[in-house]
């Protein structure tokens, strides 16, 4: 187990949604040691995805059907023992290439300042320019992230956040993060949601590609956190934007321009260091269930509150 000692690690965290305009540039200051990162959840690094394996890989094909079955049993039982999933193939090329077509226009109107290297953010507000929408809604992400919260369904998200990570960022995060703490929402309530909905834009196939951390299982130790402190507790928590919890050994996370994370809102994350030649391109959706604001307090007590289809698991 690994126990974060590095407080450096924690300087960093998103600042909050309400305070970001369009281009608004985010930069990690924080620097710290972290082990080397296992397998990756739903795919080995290096290697082909496991979810992939013995299927075809057509380019021009996205992974779910119209109307088809969406995460299957596997799935959402790794999203519930680690708090996340990567689903491949989800988002068809087509509005990939128009996603990257918008961020390449707002890059240019919008430039990181010249030299910079490391985490360039855009959190764009609704509405939602029409190809970043069409990610959420023109493709089966939602359904896929709804898969797991049935019969419960999501509010259009108010935001989507453009993460580039650009190279050569030498930088291995210190620890782990929660999103929409600091400072939290201006009604006082902590910025909390249901999911993380992250859709690759750029291949990230290797490790150190900018690609995103994780701590697998954390949502677990940081709900037993607050059933035992209190939900109120994530407004002064004592360390930095996560509960001083055991963390396992981080991961980073692997996939392929099209496939879809989902992570659990209480799942620790943060940004990597980038030695590819390639600027990593996401976007990240930051969903919440309707009703989720009046129950945020049992739902960072019980992380499978919301999550009906893995609710049976014995976490
Ligand atoms: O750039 C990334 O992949 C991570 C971003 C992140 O940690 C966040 O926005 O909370």
């Amino acid at each position: 187990m690994q126990r974060r000692s590095d407080l450096f690690g924690f300087l960093w965290a998103p600042l909050p949604v309400h305070l970001l305009h369009q281009g608004h540039s985010v930069i990690e200051v924080e620097r710290g040691k972290v082990p080397a990162g296992g397998p990756v959840n739903g795919f080995e690094v290096g290697g082909e995805p496991i979810q992939a394996r013995g299927r075809s890989r057509r380019k021009e094909e996205a992974a779910t059907e119209e109307g088809g079955p969406m995460l299957d049993r596997q799935q959402k039982d790794t999203f519930a023992e680690e708090g996340y999933v990567v689903v491949p193939r989800v988002i068809a090329p087509s509005l990939i290439d128009a996603v990257r077509r918008e961020i390449e226009n707002r890059v240019a109107h919008e430039p990181p300042a010249a030299g910079h290297v490391g985490p360039h953010q855009y959190f764009l507000m609704a509405p939602l320019p029409d190809a970043l929408g069409a990610l959420l809604f023109g493709s089966p992400v939602l359904r896929a992230a709804e898969s797991l919260i049935a019969p419960g369904k999501f509010e259009a998200p108010d935001h989507v956040q453009v993460a580039l990570n650009i190279p050569p960022f030498i930088h291995r995060p210190g620890g782990p993060h929660m999103d929409g703490l600091t400072p939290p929402d201006p009604s006082g309530r902590p910025g909390t949601f249901t999911m993380l909905a992250g859709i690759f834009l750029t291949d990230q196939m290797s490790e150190n590609a900018g690609n995103l951390w994780v701590w697998p299982g954390s949502h677990r130790s940081a709900a037993a956190y607050f059933r035992e402190q209190g939900p109120e507790a994530i407004l002064s928590l004592p360390i930095g934007p996560y509960p001083p919890v055991e963390l396992s050994e981080p991961r980073q996370v692997v996939g392929r321009a099209g496939d879809l994370l989902l992570a659990h809102y209480l799942l620790g994350h943060n940004i990597g260091g980038n030695k590819s030649g390639v600027t990593r391109e996401a976007v990240y959706f930051r969903l919440r269930r309707e009703g989720h604001r009046a129950r945020w307090r049992d739902c960072v007590q019980d992380p499978l509150l919301e999550f009906e289809p893995v609710a049976h698991h014995t976490l």
